[in-house]
């Protein structure tokens, strides 16, 4: 159904709003990313810039962080707005169609130039899938991204055998 909201944004916003896949289509083209691949030769898919959502909710100066939640597998990541504002895109859409959970779906967050995992507060890890909410937080938010090394190892060997 692409009427139902898969994403909602709120938190430190004058406009609280939550959003469709065809909503999400029916975004203008300049706010619209088509081809990922074109930044990220390992990704796939069609995406609207972070900007432009931010800019429908209005982030208010309060709202420092932005805090992405994945209630799919309880992930969640808390990063400074003002290092993505430019940088984020939320890939959606693949081959015209809604993003899949297999790929991330229904909404994968993607930093254009993401650090490798664990080396910054914007990393690869912070590359949130399955994002359902995207919350603007005074100060660092809710973020159990893993810690050390070991925890690092454990996701991602979950993540390989699909949780
Ligand atoms: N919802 C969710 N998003 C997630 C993760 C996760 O376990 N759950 N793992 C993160 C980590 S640690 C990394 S390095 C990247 C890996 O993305 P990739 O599988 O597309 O390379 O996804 C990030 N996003
Ligand atoms: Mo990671």
């Amino acid at each position: 159904m692409s009427d139902e909201k898969i994403l909602r944004v709120d938190g430190e916003v004058e406009r609280p709003i939550e959003l469709s896949y065809a909503e999400l289509a029916a975004m203008p083209a300049e706010q619209q990313v088509v081809d990922v691949s074109r930044f990220d030769p390992a990704r796939k898919g069609d995406a609207v810039t972070l900007a432009s959502i931010l800019s429908l909710a209005k982030t208010k100066p309060s709202g420092t962080y932005l805090t992405l939640h994945a209630s799919t597998d309880d992930f969640h990541a808390s990063v400074p707005l003002a290092a993505v504002h430019d940088q984020g895109v939320l890939v959606y859409r693949l081959d015209g169609q809604p993003l899949p959970l297999a790929k991330g779906g229904p909404v994968r967050f993607l930093v254009r130039d993401a650090a490798s995992c664990r080396t910054a507060e914007v990393d690869e890890c912070a590359n949130v899938k399955f994002v359902d909410r995207i919350e603007l937080t005074a100060g660092r938010g809710f973020d159990n991204r893993p810690t050390d090394e070991e925890e690092h190892a454990d996701l991602h060997r979950r993540e390989a055998e699909g949780h």
